[in-house]
């Protein structure tokens, strides 16, 4: 069976639990926290989560095993289409990945965990993820998915990247991120109205605890 390393708060690794509910894939669930220890090195090259442990071998990077898993089943196909259509939904999440998610990520230790994040640093942030967010406005179709009429996999990156990055983005500089982009807000909300979405949703927020603890660990407080 597949197993796949991550944990519950962990927004990459609910990209890959929502795909696999979505595709009716089985999998165990290997608590893992990123960490830098010889015994996860030798499972995940970087440390980071998610990994999927295949009968094949590991593959790392979300986009990458979101593309495997959708390859093993015709069940919701979440890069649906010809080759373009293949390639643009593709281009989307890469797009989300580079300048929603990649800029967001630079701001969480201050927005989430309390850890002060440099003022340029924050400057920087703010600035890209207003043209993050304005060029997925442009490319994306909202209509009202972001490919168009079907939930794709770019949903799936939207829904947990765009919704950590407005966090960011309220949080820190109170402001609404979604509003750069119209139809984002519907859209979320139709996403979190999803009953595979909320099922995510719950196992996230009794998870939050642990990782607290986890937090606390690795930055020396809560
Ligand atoms: N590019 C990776 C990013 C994964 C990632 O950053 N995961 C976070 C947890 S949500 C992590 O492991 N962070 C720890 C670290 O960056 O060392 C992917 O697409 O899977």
């Amino acid at each position: 069976m597949l197993k796949l390393y991550g944990f519950d708060v962990s927004n990459y690794y609910n990209m890959l639990k929502l795909a696999m509910d979505l595709k009716g894939i089985d999998y165990e669930a290997v608590l893992t926290y990123p960490n830098q220890s010889p015994e996860y090195l030798a499972v995940c090259p970087t440390g980071k989560v998610p990994a999927l442990q295949t009968s094949d071998g590991i593959l790392i990077e979300t986009n990458v095993i979101m593309e495997y898993l959708d390859s093993l089943n015709q069940q919701h196909p979440l890069y649906p289409g010809s080759s373009y259509e293949q390639a643009r939904i593709k281009e989307l999440v890469k797009m989300i990945e580079l300048y929603i998610e990649l800029p967001a990520r630079r701001c969480h230790t201050e927005a989430f965990w309390g850890v002060p994040v440099h003022e340029v640093t924050k400057k920087e942030v703010k600035r890209a993820l207003y043209i993050g967010m304005q060029a997925l406005s442009r490319a994306a179709s909202f209509g009202p998915y972001i490919a168009g009429d079907k939930l794709t996999a770019a949903d799936i990156f939207f829904l947990y990247s765009a919704d950590l990055a407005s966090s960011v983005a309220k949080k820190l500089f109170d402001v609404d991120l979604l509003d750069e982009a119209p139809g984002a807000k519907d859209l979320m909300n139709k996403l979190n109205a999803m009953p595979e979405v909320q099922k995510v949703a719950a196992e996230r927020k009794a998870a939050q605890p642990a990782f607290s603890e986890y937090l606390a660990k690795a930055f020396g407080k809560k």
